[in-house]
């Protein structure tokens, strides 16, 4: 490549940087650095998120998966646009629709990425341990419990995704049906983290409380609440909660 006159020019674009090489009077190549090139695709989704635009999440997570990017950095970029539109939303500049647009671009991203997680995971750390996961009563959302699910899943969990807003009871019974080793508890409201609490204190009732480990999280909680609350554990994140499952079921 550089056999050519010796003048080679770097430039550096906003998050690509790039090499121009000159060869002789007429000829130029330019090479793109792979760093850049992923940087950009990773960018290009957040912004389809950010910009509820789901065609154009769908098809940067496909260039995504063409171009080798690591799969789990391409869909943490996507959780920090949703975090950042749930800001916009609280500044009143967007609203409802936007945001429900908005995960159903995540949701057709995810989909798209989901094998390259798959492939990326070790796929035994779960040793085909049981999880039964949902959002609590009265909590809709449903994007992180099922980026948690996902994660679960792929590193070789059984998980019984129950859904959102769902009644406590209801939890602790498919909990018993299901035999599972683990109950995964989200709730992304103040409102709603006491019935995480709740599920827990209806184990306790039925006398089943020493059956499970109970995993907390979700935007309003914090390790200190599920301590408060009796859990055996908490997480910040999906990944997170991997390591947190699998250390619960040692
Ligand atoms: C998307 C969204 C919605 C969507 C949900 C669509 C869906 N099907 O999920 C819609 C539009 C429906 C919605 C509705 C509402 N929303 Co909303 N929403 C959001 C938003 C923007 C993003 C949430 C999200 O998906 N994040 C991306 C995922 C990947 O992150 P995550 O959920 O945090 O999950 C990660 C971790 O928390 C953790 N985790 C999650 N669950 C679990 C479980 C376990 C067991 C473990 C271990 C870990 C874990 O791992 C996940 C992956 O890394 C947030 C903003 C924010 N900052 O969170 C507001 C937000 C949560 N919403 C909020 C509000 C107020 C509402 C509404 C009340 C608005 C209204 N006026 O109607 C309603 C609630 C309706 C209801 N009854 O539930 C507030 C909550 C405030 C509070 N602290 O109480 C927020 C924080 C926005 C804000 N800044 O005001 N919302």
């Amino acid at each position: 490549m550089f056999d050519g006159y010796p003048l080679q020019l770097m430039r550096q674009l906003p998050g690509m940087p790039f090499a121009l090489t000159r060869h002789d009077r007429w000829s130029f190549s330019i090479t793109l650095f792979s760093g850049g090139f992923r940087m950009a695709t990773i960018d290009e989704l957040k912004k389809a998120v950010l910009e509820y635009d789901e065609d154009a999440a769908v098809s940067a997570a496909q260039k995504c998966v063409k171009e080798g990017v690591n799969a789990l950095d391409a869909v943490n970029a996507m959780g920090d646009a949703l975090k950042e539109l749930g800001d916009q939303f609280q500044r009143m500049e967007v609203f409802l629709p936007e945001v429900l647009l908005a995960t159903d671009a995540f949701k057709g991203a995810l989909a798209i990425l989901e094998p390259e997680l798959k492939k990326a995971s070790g796929g035994d750390a779960g040793a085909g341990k049981k999880v039964v996961i949902a959002t609590v009563k009265g909590d809709v959302h449903a994007v992180g419990k099922d980026l948690v699910a996902t994660m679960l899943t792929v590193a070789g969990f059984q998980v019984k995704n129950l859904g959102a807003d769902v009644d406590s009871e209801f939890i602790c019974d498919a909990a018993e049906e299901y035999g599972a080793d683990i109950i995964g508890l989200s709730a992304l409201m103040s409102t709603t983290i006491p019935h995480q609490k709740e599920v827990i204190e209806f184990l306790k009732a039925k006398g089943i409380r020493n059956k499970y480990k109970v995993m907390v999280g979700g935007g309003s909680t914090t390790p200190q609440w599920a301590e408060q609350i009796g859990a055996d554990g908490y997480s910040k994140d999906a990944v997170g909660a991997v390591t947190l499952a699998q250390n619960l079921t040692k």
